[in-house]
């Protein structure tokens, strides 16, 4: 039993706000399923952003320093870490970071196949807490951290914030930062991408029952929970909850709690930023910006961020 898991899932049953860390969907199946999501339709960031990095690859690549070492936070979406590495002038290696090890030696030897002579080095880190890099880095003449999904969107303002004082330090002087970020727009967008007709988001939420169940030896009644997707316009975000359709009494890790219908468990905050907005955050942790890319409808942007010395 993970005692992280435990102590979290009960501090947020006993707290009336019901939020429990969103890393907690992500066991293998959550993974499964966040990987099906990013292919639907009505789920816009992965393939916008996609784009945006294949149409301009040629313009990243030139404001990257030449034998740059690509640090990336998470293991790893081949569809852009791949093409950014091919693109990029004599990258001096690649350092995935990823909290699952299994993960990331998997992540890892598919990169290795796809980028050959590239000296790839996973570590394995937590970046929702303070980590290092290794120490026998490969010579190099820059750093540039990779953040790419809006990941940095499911952290609250103050996580972001630690997080990209915490990388500033970390990669050092001259560094670069390439992240991507989704913007605010209309609910009649945002709404969809996290409530598709498909119910795979749905499945993802509710899977997060399912885990509880198993691994803190819990009873929640799946039927007695609906996924729902709420917008926030102040500031603007995506929320996931799981409604109780009707009263439940449910017991976890040997405890036993009592929701009222209409009570949420709230599972993930998505924020949507606009590009003044996150720069201002970003600058208030040493980061510059120099380049931003767009898609056309200004759904989601790619920032380049330049460390400033403090
Ligand atoms: C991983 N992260 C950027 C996704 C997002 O859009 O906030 C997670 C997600 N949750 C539901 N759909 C996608």
């Amino acid at each position: 039993m993970s005692h992280r898991l435990k102590d979290d899932t009960l501090a947020a049953l006993q707290d009336p706000q019901h939020r429990i860390p969103s890393t907690w969907l992500y066991d293998q199946r959550g993974s499964e399923l966040f990987e099906a999501i990013t292919r639907l339709p009505s789920y816009y960031p992965t393939r916008t952003e996609i784009s945006i990095l294949e149409d301009n690859l040629t313009d990243i690549a030139a404001a990257v320093p030449a034998q740059s070492l690509v640090v990336e936070l998470g293991s790893g979406s081949s569809r852009k870490t791949v093409p950014l590495l091919h693109a990029l002038r004599q990258p001096a290696g690649y350092v995935p970071l990823d909290i699952s090890a299994d993960y990331l030696a998997e992540a890892a030897d598919a990169l290795r196949a796809q980028v050959p002579n590239l000296s790839v080095q996973p570590w394995v880190a937590d970046f929702t807490r303070a980590f290092d890099l290794p120490e026998n880095l490969p010579p190099h003449q820059a750093r540039l951290g990779f953040f790419p999904g809006s990941t940095i969107g499911n952290l609250s303002a103050e996580h972001a914030s630690h997080l990209l004082r915490h990388c500033h330090h970390l990669l050092g002087d001259g560094a670069q930062f390439l992240l991507g970020i989704d913007l605010d727009k209309s609910p009649d967008v945002l709404i969809p991408a996290y409530d598709d007709p498909e119910g795979v988001t749905a499945a993802f939420n509710r899977n997060l029952l399912v885990r509880l169940n198993r691994e803190l030896d819990a009873d929640f009644d799946l039927n007695a929970f609906r996924h729902e997707a709420r917008y926030f316009a102040d500031p603007a975000r995506i929320e996931m909850h799981l409604v109780c359709e009707r009263a439940v009494s449910v017991q976890v890790a040997g405890e036993r709690f009592e929701l009222a219908a209409g009570e949420s468990l709230h599972t993930e905050t998505s924020h949507k930023y606009s590009v003044a907005g996150f720069t201002t955050l970003a600058a208030k942790a040493g980061w510059t910006l120099r380049h931003q890319w767009r898609d056309a409808e200004s759904r989601f942007a790619v920032l380049l961020m330049q460390s400033r010395r403090d």
